[in-house]
């Protein structure tokens, strides 16, 4: 592929995703795994003593796979073991089993553009004693979640900047261990929808803003890039975008970004492995820049997407039931 724009990027993925739904494999529309057994995701369940359930005592990781290529998985697990280490779980699974297995679900799948998650929950006992737990491991893979749809990527979403909530302090919990206490961002979704607008920026309470319920933030002001150093989750999808500035010679900056900075940036962008670079045209009611998809966000989303069948990045999954997709 040598096209990345969006038309072509996005309509491939259409044709993909038709093809999947096609296929008549019984596990097209997710698999999860769990203490040992795979199943239809829509018929998984949990234990519901898990800690997990109960006090949402875990850690959690999404790498995803693309075109039939796991994406940075590396990266993820290493993000996952930190974070593990941190809640001071053991991963009931050696790291090379782990790797193993997420492929082989995506393989078994068929599902060539997915979102893969993994879980590490503090486990069952309900003791104080954190040392006796066992902790468990959920495993899914399901297709791809678009964090915002494809359609609305084309023109830029719409955003707020919350005046009801701000993110919860890396004082109360650190933001750098990926976790499903999502209070603040639920919020923050409920204003967005009450203001009329989907995505919600949460600044820290200081001035500064942070991120939104599931994304990083970058702001672009004169051809610099910015995006908040501290009080966010370290993501994969933002460090991507920071080395695809630096091949660009784009100047890309971690710090404290005043929530000031977005009314006055000539674009923004939000950015997950759930719907990768993912442009804001509008930032209050009122139109960010020129109220389109500026041209930094544009060659930062090809290349964010051409760097999905680069071998320095990503890796192509053997299916069983067609021929391997070429690297
Ligand atoms: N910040 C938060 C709080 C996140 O939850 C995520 C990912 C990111 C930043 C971006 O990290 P990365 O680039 O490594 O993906 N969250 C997605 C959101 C999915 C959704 O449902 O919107 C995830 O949990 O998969």
């Amino acid at each position: 592929m040598s096209d990345f724009s969006m038309e072509t990027v996005l309509g491939a993925h259409e044709q993909r995703k038709a093809e999947l739904e096609r296929s008549g494999n019984p596990y097209a529309g997710g698999v999860a795994w769990i203490a040992g057994e795979l199943s239809p995701l829509e018929e998984a369940r949990i234990p519901i003593l898990d800690q997990g359930f109960l006090r949402s005592d875990l850690t959690y990781d999404v790498p995803g796979v693309w075109d039939g290529r796991f994406f940075r998985l590396d990266d993820h697990l290493d993000r996952f073991e930190g974070a593990c280490a941190k809640m001071r779980f053991r991963i009931p699974m050696e790291r090379e089993v782990l790797r193993r297995t997420l492929i082989d679900m995506v393989a078994k799948s068929g599902i060539r553009d997915a979102y893969v998650e993994l879980i590490c929950t503090r486990g069952l006992k309900f003791v104080r004693e954190y040392q006796s737990y066992e902790n468990n491991l959920y495993l899914m893979v399901m297709p791809y979640v678009w964090a915002m749809p494809p359609a609305v990527q084309v023109t830029g979403g719409a955003a707020v900047v919350t005046r009801t909530v701000r993110r919860t302090p890396p004082g109360a919990m650190d933001p750098t261990i990926k976790n499903l206490q999502w209070g603040d961002f639920v919020r923050g979704w409920l204003e967005a929808m009450d203001r009329g607008a989907v995505y919600s920026l949460l600044p820290d309470g200081d001035g500064n803003i942070t991120e939104g319920g599931g994304y990083n933030i970058f702001c672009v002001k004169d051809r610099v890039l910015t995006t908040p150093a501290r009080g966010v989750l370290e993501g994969v999808t933002r460090r991507t975008v920071l080395e695809i500035a630096a091949q660009k010679g784009l100047e890309a900056k971690l710090e404290f970004v005043p929530v000031d900075d977005l009314y006055h940036a000539d674009e923004l962008f939000i950015c997950t492995t759930a719907g990768g670079v993912m442009p804001i045209t509008t930032l209050d009611g009122q139109p960010v820049g020129g109220g389109q998809v500026g041209p930094i966000t544009r060659e930062i989303w090809e290349a964010y997407w051409a760097a999905h069948y680069d071998p320095n990045y990503s890796f192509a999954i053997e299916y069983p039931n067609r021929a391997a997709v070429t690297a």
